[in-house]
């Protein structure tokens, strides 16, 4: 290019080639990618808020022209002017365009001090190698906790059609008791209603006996006499039941003795029927066997009845979206703090462990209690012990993102009201997209 060119010509060239390098630093320092079409040179330059019109030339010219400072983007002239740090490898940033040449290296290319004496390295490479190594940690992490999230969730969901097969069978087995049920009760009137008419009619034939001329009990009806005695309808006597009758109220002294009662209620009627008579003694077993069935059939409706009563409220209880905090259930974390054990039995209660061993609630499960957006990030517990001249104990339970499912912290900030830390691969969520590196020219 400079082959043929006489000396003159030559240095005019170069002058000119120096002149155009210079501007052309000058004019794109401190710009992002972004901003250059405002800076298109040999134009007039509007500054960006549009107030005012300049030659190019006073564009980073050290004076300060635009009210926004977009004139001197790359020196420090004005107070409100900003510098872009490109970075590249790392992050693009703007730094106050007072920091420009002061001699502190504040942009890891080092673009913001080419006029000063300091020596700025580009360390950008490096950062943004740590940078990246360090996301990189943080993603394998992160994936590792939503995969144990992933099992969790499936778990749960093993779990929730396990319960549900479980309350199918119970209903069934309730319905097939409530049927036994049905059959036992009638049964059971039947042989009480036998034994009972087998007794009335003892008990009548006796009773014609009785008035007789000859009866030593005339005229008392041993009907109406074992009626009065046998006070619980069971169709015996028992001592208690003729002292309480016959015994002068608050008489001591003249209360009957133990021989005296059983004397007296045999001469009402013979202490139980079933004693004397065979065929009464067969169908009052066969009434008490009834009646033993019945309870015993009963006492099994009722555990039934229970577990799917519980099971029912388990299941109606809000698990996450996924399901996902399902597996909590059942379980319970510990956490020593101080003097106190705390125990928190997500979807049940909180406890808090004196050293003398006393339990004291904190609060039975109340809600999920976070914001609208993410309302599973908080528990709260509530209505626990009353507190000493305070409020009822409750509990507010932050749910965090960890590796492990376990109790983390637990804080009293204000008196009773207790806020506990449980960390579990469920709480985590796939990260928002990092900010990329920047990688422009
Ligand atoms: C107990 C504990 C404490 C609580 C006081 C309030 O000592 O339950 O956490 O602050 O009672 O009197």
């Amino acid at each position: 290019m400079f082959t043929n060119c006489s000396l003159g010509h030559c240095h005019i060239v170069i002058a000119v080639i120096l002149w155009s390098i210079c501007v052309d630093s000058r004019k794109i320092r401190g710009i992002s990618l972004s901003y250059k079409r405002f800076y298109r040179e040999r134009k007039s330059f509007l500054c960006i808020d549009g107030s005012k019109m300049i030659p190019f030339d006073q564009v980073n010219d050290d004076y300060c022209d635009c009210m926004d400072g977009s004139d001197e983007p790359g020196t420090a002239a004005c107070p409100n002017g900003r510098f872009y740090c490109t970075n590249l490898g790392y992050r693009s940033h703007y730094i106050p365009s007072s920091r420009v040449n002061d001699g502190i290296c504040d942009c890891c290319d080092a673009s913001d001090e080419y006029r000063s004496q300091t020596p700025c390295q580009n360390t950008c490479r490096n950062l943004g190698q740590r940078e990246r190594a360090e996301v990189e940690g943080q993603t394998r992490v992160l994936g590792e906790r939503l995969r144990l999230k992933q099992l969790l969730i499936e778990e749960g969901v093993l779990t929730w059609r396990e319960k549900q097969a479980q309350l199918r069978d119970l209903q069934r087995v309730s319905d097939d008791l409530q049927t036994q049920l049905d059959d036992l009760r009638k049964e059971e009137a039947r042989r009480k209603e036998e034994a009972d008419s087998l007794r009335e009619r003892e008990i009548g034939a006796r009773d014609t006996a009785d008035n007789s001329p000859t009866s030593p009990y005339r005229p008392e009806s041993p009907i109406s006499v074992f009626k009065e005695l046998d006070s619980n309808r069971d169709g015996s006597i028992t001592v208690d039941e003729v002292q309480a009758k016959l015994s002068p109220v608050q008489d001591e002294e003249h209360a009957l003795s133990e021989d005296e009662a059983v004397i007296k209620g045999r001469r009402g009627v013979p202490g139980s029927l079933a004693d004397e008579d065979p065929n009464i003694k067969a169908a009052v077993s066969a009434a008490e066997k009834a009646a033993a069935d019945l309870k015993r059939v009963e006492d099994a409706y009722e555990t039934v009845y229970m577990e799917i009563r519980d099971l029912r409220e388990k299941l109606s209880i809000d698990y996450g979206s996924e399901r996902e905090f399902l597996f909590l259930h059942d379980q319970c974390f510990q956490l020593k703090v101080y003097e106190y054990i705390y125990e928190l039995c997500p979807f049940s209660q909180v406890t808090q462990k004196s050293a003398s061993g006393e339990v004291v609630s904190l609060g039975k499960w109340g809600s999920w209690a976070g914001p609208p957006e993410n309302p599973y990030c908080q528990m709260r517990y509530e209505s626990g012990e009353p507190c000493w001249q305070g409020p009822t104990r409750n509990t507010m339970v932050m749910l965090i993102c960890g590796t492990e499912t376990a109790l983390r912290s637990v804080k009293e900030p204000s008196k009773c009201q207790y806020v506990m830390e449980l960390q579990t691969p469920v709480s985590c969520q796939p990260a928002l997209r990092q900010r990329g590196i920047h990688s422009e020219l």
